[in-house]
This record gives structure tokens, C-alpha cells and sequence, in this order.
């Protein structure tokens, strides 16, 4: 079998250290693992299964080695250096949302669009889209194939993860000075996240969105290929450590039973149903903690339209939500004939 160089760009990340994880679990066929951050983290170790890597700095990394990279460094940072990596023949599969909305840039769900991976060659870079879009995706994918869905309606309960370490460390912090009764220092947040809840995540736009309600919006029409499909999202920061949750209420072109969506998610790839609510089973964000499937449950009519079901989604969003995904991407990216045959 082929072997492949991987780097990985934001390494000490939470995002880049979940990315190591997954490479080493699935055995991903790399000739060599090479792990990239600021020269803040150059020179210091990290883990990677049952070795030790070097930490690399990425102003003077050098691309032409490398045939894939998973970037998760930060937009501003990804801006210049996915390009850079891009020229010198490397394919990069970026988590940020610098390139999501580029019209040459493909945006994929391995379960829901994996076709479109064969634009990867436009300009060597594949986008991995936002984790709240993706695990509502990738639920609603078969539900969508089999009634169209006009409109979605969705709050998220995001986990502090999603923001990276610093607010996984604000998160505990925060919470033994209050089980301390001192005063919570809010430093990552505008306000106290233990014992609260935010509707706010990522900055706020013109409309009154914020960035984040824009990208689930945004993705999910370029996903699903569909201009037409309207998606209203408040998104939501939960004093949660791992695993995002979402209410979503879908509206669909004729109406789909709880029972037969129930049969749909049964059998759908990358999903688990768990919906017995005789045995109080739903899917929580503990659950789905550690996990690569996306959860469904509280399927149920929408007392308000005939049309309307909703689903109760959860999942590990560094998993699935950012870096399963992106190796996913990338077990998709070495099937094709284009990519090992242009010297990767
Ligand atoms: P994090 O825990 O704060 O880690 C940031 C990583 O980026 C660290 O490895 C850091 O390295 C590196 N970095 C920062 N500035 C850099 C620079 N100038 N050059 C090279 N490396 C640099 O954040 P995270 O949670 O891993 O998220 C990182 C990014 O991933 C986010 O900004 C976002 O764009 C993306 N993300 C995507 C999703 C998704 O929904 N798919 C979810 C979460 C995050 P040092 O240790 O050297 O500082
Ligand atoms: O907040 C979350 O739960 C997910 C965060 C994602 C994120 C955080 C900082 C910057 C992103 C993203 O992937 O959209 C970005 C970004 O690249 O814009």
C-alpha cells in the first residue's frame, strides 16, 4: 500500500492534538508525521501514539516534503500559509474558514458530498466545513434524499472545546473559583461561561447573526448544493467541555413520520440512532464524548406544521466535528487515481 507525508499545522492545538490522535488510531498510512505550530511551540514535544515528535516551526517549514496537510492554525493563519503549502504540491485540508465559500475550494462531508473531492486539484486545497454544520449534515443528509428539506431551524448548545484550550482551561478555572465563592475572571469570554449559558459564538455581523449562525447557513447551501434551502440558526456556548448538541426542526417538501426518519437514520453512514424515550434514552454530549458517530434522538412531528420534524443531534466536535472529518477527507483524497498519480 501507498504511504503518504502528513503534516499537521496547529499540532499543539486541540484541534491538531485530536488530529495526531486519529492519525495513530486509524493507522492512516503515513511514511512520516510531522507536527507544525508558531515558533512559540517550535522545539517542544508532543505526542503522536507510542512516539515523540518535534514541533516545527511553520514560517520556515518546508512544504515540498509533505504531500497532505491538515491545517487548523486559524483563518488569518491559514490565509497565507495554505496557499504557500498548496504551491509547493502539497494538498491541504483546511479546518478554518478562510476558503469555505470559495467557489474553487471544495467543501466536503465524506457521508454527504464525498463526489465533490474531485475538484480537490483547483488549487490543492479541500475544505473541511464548520462542526455544527457538519453533524446536522450529516443527520439530515438521508432525510434530505429522501424529502427534500426547504428550511431548518436550529439552536446549538456548543461546547467550550470548540474554542480551543484556553477555554477548556477558562471553563475549569472559572468553576473552582466559584465552587471556591471567589470571583470568576472572564478572560476568553465576554462573560462568565461556568454555570451559564452565551448566545454567542464567534463575532457578531451586520444582520445581527453572528459568524458562526452565518456558516451553518452558508455551508449548508453549499453542501447540500441547494441556493434555495433556508437555515435560521442562534448558536449557543454551554459550560460543556466536548460534544455540541443541536435543536433542529426541519421543515421538508412533504411530510416525513418520526417512524420512517427513525428507519432512515437507522442504516445512515456515520450516524447512531439512540431515541427510546421509554427508557429515557436520547443522546447527550457526555455520550457522544470520545465517539466518532453522529447521535440522533427526541425525533418527534412539529405540533406547528405538518411538515416539521425535529431532531435532537449530538456529537464530539473536535471528532467528527474538525478532525475526523479532516482525515476522513483525506482517506477520500488517497482513493483518487489524480492524487497518487500526480507524484503524491
Ligand atoms: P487552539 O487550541 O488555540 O490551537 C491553535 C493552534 O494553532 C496551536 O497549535 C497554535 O500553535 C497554532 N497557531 C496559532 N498561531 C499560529 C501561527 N502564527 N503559526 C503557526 N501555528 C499557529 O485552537 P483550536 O481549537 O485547535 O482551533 C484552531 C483553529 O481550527 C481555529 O481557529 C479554527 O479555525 C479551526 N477550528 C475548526 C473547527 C471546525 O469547526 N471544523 C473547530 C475548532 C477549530 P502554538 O502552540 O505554537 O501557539
Ligand atoms: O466555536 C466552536 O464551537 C467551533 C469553532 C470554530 C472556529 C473557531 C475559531 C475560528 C472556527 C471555524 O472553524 O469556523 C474559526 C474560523 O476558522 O473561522
Amino acid at each position: 500500500m501507498s504511504q503518504f507525508s502528513v503534516a499537521v499545522v496547529g499540532a499543539t492545538g486541540a484541534v491538531g492534538r485530536e488530529m495526531l490522535k486519529i492519525l495513530w488510531e486509524r493507522k492512516f498510512p503515513a511514511s512520516a508525521v510531522f507536527a507544525v505550530a508558531s515558533e512559540r511551540s517550535a522545539g517542544s514535544e508532543i505526542e503522536f501514539g507510542d512516539q515523540k515528535l518535534i514541533v516545527e516551526n511553520l514560517e520556515n517549514f518546508d512544504f515540498s516534503k509533505v504531500d497532505i496537510g491538515l491545517f487548523s492554525p486559524g483563518s488569518s493563519v491559514s490565509k497565507i500559509y495554505a496557499p504557500k503549502a498548496a504551491s509547493q504540491g502539497c494538498v491541504v485540508i483546511d479546518n478554518t474558514s478562510e476558503f469555505r465559500q470559495d467557489p474553487d475550494v471544495p467543501l466536503i462531508i465524506p457521508e454527504v458530498n464525498p463526489a465533490t473531492i474531485s475538484e480537490f486539484r483547483n488549487k490543492n486545497i479541500i475544505s473541511n466545513p464548520n462542526c455544527s454544520t457538519i453533524q446536522m449534515l450529516v443527520a439530515l443528509k438521508p432525510l434530505h434524499d429522501f424529502s427534500p428539506i426547504n428550511r431548518v431551524i436550529v439552536s446549538t448548545y456548543q461546547a467550550v472545546s470548540g474554542t480551543g484550550t484556553a477555554a477548556i482551561d477558562e471553563l475549569s478555572t472559572q468553576s473552582k473559583q466559584i465552587l471556591n465563592d471567589e470571583n470568576a475572571e472572564a478572560k476568553v469570554y465576554p462573560k462568565q461561561i461556568a454555570f451559564n449559558v452565551l448566545p454567542h459564538i464567534d463575532d457578531f455581523t451586520e444582520n445581527g447573526q453572528t459568524k458562526e449562525e452565518m456558516k451553518m447557513h452558508n455551508e449548508t447551501r453549499k453542501i447540500f448544493a441547494d441556493d434555495n434551502i433556508m437555515v435560521s440558526a442562534t448558536t449557543v456556548r454551554v459550560p460543556v467541555v466536548y460534544g455540541h448538541s443541536e435543536a433542529v426542526l426541519i421543515e421538508t417538501k412533504s411530510p416525513i413520520s418520526p417512524e420512517k426518519a427513525r428507519e432512515l437514520l437507522s442504516s445512515a453512514p456515520g450516524v447512531k440512532l439512540v431515541d427510546d424515550i421509554g427508557n429515557l434514552d436520547y443522546p447527550t454530549a457526555i455520550d457522544a464524548a470520545g465517539k466518532d458517530e453522529v447521535f440522533v434522538g427526541r425525533i418527534r412531528k412539529d405540533l406547528s406544521n405538518p411538515n416539521g420534524l425535529w431532531l435532537w443531534i449530538v456529537s464530539d466536535n473536535l471528532r467528527k466535528g474538525a478532525a475526523l472529518n479532516s482525515i476522513q477527507i483525506a482517506e477520500l483524497l488517497i482513493g483518487q487515481d489524480s492524487f497518487r498519480e500526480q507524484g503524491n
